[in-house]
């Protein structure tokens, strides 16, 4: 497969002004006419063929102009369409192709989805519709006409407004045209056909345009769609307010189907999303699904802005839409719910995806270079990585001129396929700084990691703070070179935080030192104590610190920080430490018990204090970091089993030590009141669960015991599924039988179901891999549902200790599922696959091992690209 650079760029030859399609649909036969306006591009190079993609079409016929083509003057085959010397003028070309939705098990293209017809076209699954120039940078009027048997899909949607509906003369069919007039690249092209029910609402938006949005869910399911649309209308008031953007369409629908390889689409007016991410109620969504669905309505609304409007030029500029529509999205949800919670909610899941990610073989930057696959870029790297370089920049360039940059940018990129060179001039002209040396973060890939270390000159009430970074080595990039590091910071005094003056120095007056080259000396004067730094506030910059405070400090910083993040993350550094020298096989268990009763007693006293002040703060608190994050801080030669044990014991001694404190707070909690989805209650809940969770580990039978008496009490799918989450941790016939239970209440639910599978799939024990296959057979699984192989097998793949088994046989099983989803579902195995991201850390066995699955997997004959792609690049 050929290697796609982003220096090799070039214009298209022809462009395509308008798109006709007539779309017969049928489950087997479904017959589509596609009218292209057609004209050279002036950019292009005059004279030559027009090469229009194809992936596994059959054409049926052909026309130039409305006369057919002789059959000498194009070229069809299943991947391509070339028509040889095309007229040097605009001219039409009619193509019809006949598609087979039932038997698409890519869930590229067009397909069927529990008898609901459905797109998905990103990035290049418009090219299984019809032939055509599926490149981003070319951009349509479409007109789209649906036809369908009327019992079958008595709705039918695309794009833009609707402009004619009606019956088919003489047969049981019917028919719905669709205008969209924003010209749009064929990624964002969509299509419904089925019998859906919906709920509906009427919008205004704050420049006066009446807009009828729906959100459209299988039949029966209407009662649940009804939080989708509130956080529609939310973020669309947001986004009108925040980035003063309206919507600019008579309708938009959302869609919800039960096959999807991802989360949602944005697709222009009419975005798709997979069903767990658009059905809730109390009895089958969790808080957390609540809030991931208020973000991906959120995120795919806002891409209207940021990826229609303005599109990408090219797939290497992908972050250009995804990393700034995660920026919005994150900022919405922030202001929606608790700021400092949905930082540390996001900073958690960036370390967990995208650090390992850029610590592994698939490291790439936030603009790759060159792909095979493009579907295997969507990554936490573009999209998280993505979304940090855009947070940096609003903090090195100040909120005033980054919202200029952002107005600049609407204003002047509206209606292109832009690049990232272009979306970074609007902020350095907003801004008026140089943004060159900025851009590196969009080339080099890695995490910096910065070392900081300071002194105190108590005669000259001096602080000598010094900073320097290093990036390690990637994939491709042997040598790195600075990058510039916004560095947020405070000194932390004993009654809170000291003033920063740094006289001679240009910066950190404003709690901002911009480390911009290796390293860098900055001297506070006048610091009238011995502070303690607390750097990177907020998270100032998605970079590891190595900083020489002793405990005793970052437990200062925990009750005394100003900066809530850096509280939360001192408690971390704290506990990861421990866990980083307790991981290493071989190392006393009394030093970790010791530390344990250290970090109980600072939680104790936090607990009791701050509590019930802001519960899901102190449910972040709580929890401690994960295994993953201590086998990633560790980074070579690990040892899943020693961390996870490490693990375990420094949890269970937390636990028994707050056993009383833990007990007392989820009673207080527990006070009834309804169930409401809203953040502050979420934020009890989810306190009073993470306790559940360290009381069962610390004492199992309590553990037991409480666990019983909320799942039978609880009124809510969040309680209860915690309950069986923290049973899992209790081996035993009672887990077995709560799993049973679980089972039975859920039964015809497959989305809650997921969760159930899921939690099994997570259990830290031997039997987990033999449980996995079983349930394999069980009804609840299927390997032909995206949803269903995330839940059961990928959860398998991100259980730590079992995935990497010492023998190999997770690895074994899992290298087997992939081969095996290869065959329908190229993108879901890809997917799996890249779960042995980490497997250069591991101790010298497992390293063995998981390189053997995967080479097993790189030499199966007949791979897809996607899953050929992954094997060859974590294999190299
Ligand atoms: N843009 C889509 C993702 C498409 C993935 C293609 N393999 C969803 C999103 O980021 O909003
Ligand atoms: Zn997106």
């Amino acid at each position: 497969t050929p290697l796609i650079r982003l220096e090799d760029y070039r214009p298209s030859d022809w462009l395509i002004d308008t798109v006709d399609l007539d779309i017969s649909l049928a489950p087997q036969q479904t017959r589509v006419r596609a009218l292209l306006g057609l004209r050279p591009n002036p950019a292009g190079q005059p004279g030559a063929p027009l090469i229009l993609d194809g992936d596994e079409l059959v054409l049926s016929e052909i026309k130039l102009d409305g006369a057919t083509l002789d059959a000498s003057a194009f070229t069809a085959g299943p991947q391509s369409l070339t028509v040889h010397a095309p007229p040097r003028r605009g001219f039409t070309l009619t193509i019809e192709t006949v598609l087979d939705p039932s038997a698409n098990t890519k869930l590229m293209g067009l397909y069927r989805s529990s008898k609901v017809y459905c797109t998905q076209c990103e990035a290049d699954g418009f090219r299984r519709i019809t032939y055509f120039l599926d490149r981003p940078d070319v951009m349509s009027v479409y007109t789209v006409r649906l036809e369908a048997a009327k019992a079958e899909a008595p709705v039918l949607l695309s794009n833009g407004n609707r402009v004619a509906t009606g019956e088919v003369s003489g047969s049981d069919r019917h028919f719905a045209v669709w205008h969209d007039p924003h010209p749009k690249p064929a990624y964002l092209f969509a299509l419904v056909g089925g019998a859906l029910d919906h709920v509906r609402e009427d919008y205004v938006t704050a420049d006066g345009q009446q807009v009828e949005l729906a959100v459209y869910v299988e039949p029966g399911k209407a009662g649940r769609a009804g939080w989708a649309l509130d956080s529609l209308v939310r973020c669309m008031r947001w986004d009108e307010r925040v980035f003063g953007r309206n919507y600019d369409l008579d309708v938009f629908n959302v869609v919800a189907v039960s096959d999807f390889n991802m989360g949602a689409m944005e697709n222009k007016g009419l975005n798709i999303f997979n069903d767990k991410y658009v059905l809730a109620d109390p009895q089958t969504a969790t808080d957390g699904d609540y809030a991931s669905i208020e973000a991906i309505i959120a995120h795919e609304y806002f891409h209207n802005w940021t990826g229609n409007r303005i599109t990408c030029r090219d797939w290497f500029q992908l972050c250009l839409k995804e990393g700034l529509t995660v920026f919005r999205d994150q900022e919405f949800s922030a202001d929606e719910r608790s700021r400092p919670v949905k930082r540390i909610a996001d900073v958690r899941t960036l370390r967990a995806t995208q650090f390992s990610e850029d610590a592994g073989p698939l490291a790439h930057p936030v603009r790759p270079r060159a792909y095979k696959e493009i579907n295997n870029f969507y990554t936490p790297t573009v999209y998280e990585k993505g979304a940090e370089v855009i947070r940096m920049l609003k903090v090195l360039i100040g909120a005033d001129a980054f919202k200029r940059g952002m107005d600049l940018y609407f204003e002047r990129c509206d209606g292109t396929a832009a690049t990232i060179e272009e979306f970074l001039a609007c902020f350095a002209e907003s801004s008026g700084k140089d943004l060159s040396h900025f851009a590196r973060w969009y080339e080099q890939a890695g995490t910096p990691t910065i070392v900081a270390s300071g002194r105190y000159d108590a005669r000259a009430k001096r602080y000598t703070l010094d900073l320097a970074q290093t990036t390690p080595p990637t994939p491709g990039q042997t040598t790195k070179q600075p990058v510039v590091l916004p560095v947020a910071l405070g000194l932390v005094g004993r009654d809170g935080d000291l003033p920063l003056t740094t006289g001679s120095s240009a910066y950190a007056d404003d709690g901002l030192i911009v480390l911009d080259r290796p390293s860098l000396s900055v001297v506070f004067s006048d610091v009238a104590e011995a502070p303690i730094p607390s750097l990177l506030r907020g998270f100032s910059a998605p970079v590891r610190l190595e900083l020489d405070l002793s405990d005793a400090d970052l437990l200062r910083l925990f009750s005394a920080d100003s900066d809530s993040f850096n509280r939360w993350q001192a408690l971390q550094s704290v506990a990861t430490r421990a866990l980083v020298a307790a991981g290493r096989p071989g190392t006393d268990g009394a030093v970790l018990l010791a530390k344990a009763a250290e970090i109980a007693g600072a939680l104790d006293r936090f607990l009791r204090e701050q509590g019930l002040a802001d519960p899901a703060f102190a449910a972040q608190v709580l929890r401690l970091p994960a295994p993953a994050d201590i086998a990633r801080e560790i980074g070579g030669d690990v040892d899943p089993d020693a961390i996870y044990g490490a693990h375990r014991s420094l949890s269970g001694a937390i636990g028994q030590a707050l056993e009383a404190t833990l007990v007392g707070l989820r009673d207080t909690l527990a006070k009834k009141a309804a169930y409401a989805p809203d953040a502050a209650s979420a934020g009890r809940r989810a306190l009073r669960n993470e306790a559940l969770g360290l009381i069962a580990i610390a004492a199992p039978e309590a553990g037991a015991r409480l666990v019983e008496q909320q799942f039978s009490s609880a009124d809510n799918l969040t309680d209860r599924l915690a309950a069986l989450a923290a049973m899992t941790l209790i081996p035993g016939d009672a887990r077995e039988h709560l799993i049973g239970r679980f089972a039975e209440i859920y039964a015809s639910e497959p989305l809650v179901l997921d969760k159930w599978l899921m939690a099994q799939a997570l259990i830290a024990e031997p039997g987990t891999l033999d449980r996995v296959k079983r349930l394999m057979q069980n009804k609840a699984f299927s390997l032909g549902n995206p949803n269903r192989v995330r839940a059961l097998i990928g959860g398998f793949a991100a259980n730590l200790t079992q995935f990497n088994r010492a023998d190999g046989a997770g690895y074994e099983f899992v290298a087997d599922m992939v081969i095996a989803l290869d065959r329908t579902n190229p993108q879901v195995a890809s997917r799996l696959l890249g779960s042995f991201k980490s497997w250069k850390m591991l101790e010298p066995v497992r390293k063995d091992l998981a390189q053997a699955s995967l080479a097993l997997v790189a030499r199966t004959p007949g791979l897809s690209r996607d899953v050929a792609d992954i094997a060859e690049r974590a294999l190299a």
